[in-house]
């Protein structure tokens, strides 16, 4: 099969790309170009027309792969057209009437450079994140992984493990035979080692994983205190309803929004009070389970409060923040009890203090969570193989102290393929589909 998809954006735009990639690439470029290949690599222009005719759809550059030296590993070509919908539309029905050409699925180009052997599963999964990156650090961490750095730490996790287990092999196959003494401290030596490592690794606050879905944020506090409105003031437009009247938020209402380079995704939560309204009250329970799941909680309550006790002030921790709204109704100071508390005044009304509140936000995201070079793994499928792994490595090392060693050898193959699976080195059929439907068509 050879598939074609427009792999730039869907919009309206000075130049799309439409890729093809599969055995008939060549007949493509013959019957739209009416020519054969121009050099590999280099940018030609020509005309192209539509299939059958010598109607011209557009005239632009067309870069001509020959696999397997292209992205997916397959005859690949590029046409750089206008990027009208009109042009983009043509071309496709174009190339859709070509026997064996077909529309592209979500992510099936990486597939191939994947199922190709042109890049492992990691690097896949950070192409992904790359193209869906919206701050900085995001940028930063796909990058990382696409150049291979955890790519290559797990490989050589794995590559530990495979040499220690030909050495359990070796006991097992010679059970009889002088092999050197220090073999089993050897073998035990190095899987300890490579449990720690792993121990280490999963020890990172979920940093990557946060920095790929955004650090979750949620707003809290009493009925009507501007937690609606801080967020339509942090997110610069109307995502949720503002009004005088009390339990006016109900539902969870979320957005993802960039705070100073830093990812998030803030909800916006129901007011918290004694309800006997039934929908009220779910949304509150909601409101309290997104206290516990956020990484950030901005607390907020008025100024003209008296004090700040029960209930709200048991979700105050080291991640959280006291907010306090209205700073325009007080004439005079805050009340002593809230003044004594760690806190920062605004009023989303009259625009005050609030890049106070976003500096604090940030140092705080940056204080609790440290993004270092250390990070390893950027998603939830990834510390999954290595707890898996680790356990396995936990029965081994019970197997091989008893030198059960037949059943110890079983263990170290699973937590060899765990390992594996991360960088795609097993059969990952499985894993595959779920990955590359994260991708959109085209990529
Ligand atoms: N005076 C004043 N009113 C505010 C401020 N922030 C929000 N409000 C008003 O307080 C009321 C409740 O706001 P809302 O955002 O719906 O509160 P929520 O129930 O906590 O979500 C609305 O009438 C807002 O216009 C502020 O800083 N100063
Ligand atoms: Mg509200």
């Amino acid at each position: 099969m050879t598939i074609y998809a427009l792999s730039s954006g869907p919009s309206m735009s000075g130049i799309a790309v439409v890729r093809v990639s599969g055995n008939d690439t060549l007949k493509v470029i013959k019957l739209l170009t009416g020519k054969g290949p121009p050099k590999a690599r280099l940018a030609s222009l020509r005309k192209i027309n539509k299939i059958n005719t010598s109607e011209l759809i557009d005239e632009g550059v067309i870069i001509w792969f020959p696999g397997p030296e292209s992205y997916t590993g397959e005859d690949m070509v590029e046409f750089h057209v206008h990027g009208s919908k009109a042009v983009i539309d043509s071309l496709h029905n174009s190339i859709s009437k070509i026997e064996n050409c077909r529309l592209a699925e979500p992510g099936e180009f990486t597939k191939l450079a994947f199922q190709n052997g042109k890049i492992n599963l990691l690097k896949a999964e950070s192409i992904a994140d790359l193209i869906s990156s919206e701050t900085e650090i995001q940028r930063r961490q796909a990058v990382k992984i696409m150049s291979g750095k955890s790519g290559d730490k797990f490989n050589q996790l794995r590559d530990k493990l495979l040499k220690i287990l030909s050495h359990v092999e070796a006991k097992i196959d010679f059970p009889d035979e002088d092999l050197p003494e220090d073999i089993l401290s050897y073998i035990k030596k190095i899987s300890s080692e490579v449990s720690s490592d792993i121990e280490k690794i999963l020890g990172d606050q979920k940093v990557g994983e946060k920095i790929r879905e955004g650090f979750k944020i949620a707003i809290l506090g009493p009925t009507n205190v501007g937690k609606s409105s801080l967020l339509n003031h942090l997110s610069n437009r109307d995502v949720a309803i503002v009004s005088e009247i009390a339990g006016t938020t109900r539902d969870v209402v979320e957005t993802h929004l960039n705070i100073d380079g830093y990812p998030v995704v803030i909800s916006d939560t129901a007011g918290i009070r004694e309800s006997k309204n039934e929908i009220e009250k779910k949304g509150i329970k909601l409101a309290l389970d997104k206290a516990e799941d956020a990484d950030l909680k901005l607390i907020v309550i008025e100024a003209k409060s008296v004090d700040f006790q029960g209930f709200l002030s048991n979700l105050m921790d080291e991640n959280s923040i006291l907010v306090i709204n209205k700073s325009d109704l007080i004439d005079k100071d805050l009340s002593p009890e809230l003044k004594k508390l760690e806190h920062v005044l605004i009023s989303v009304k009259d625009n005050l203090n609030l890049d106070a509140l976003i500096l604090k936000i940030k140092n705080k995201l940056k204080n609790n969570f440290i993004v270092s070079e250390d990070i390893l793994i950027s998603r939830a499928r990834h510390r999954e193989h290595l707890e898996k792994c680790l356990e396995n490595l936990k029965n081994f090392k019970e197997k091989n102290k008893t030198e059960d060693f037949d059943k110890a050898a079983e263990d170290l193959r699973l937590a060899t393929r765990q390992l594996g699976m991360i960088v795609g080195k097993v059969e990952v059929e499985e894993i595959l589909d779920s990955i590359f439907n994260d991708f959109c068509i085209g990529k």
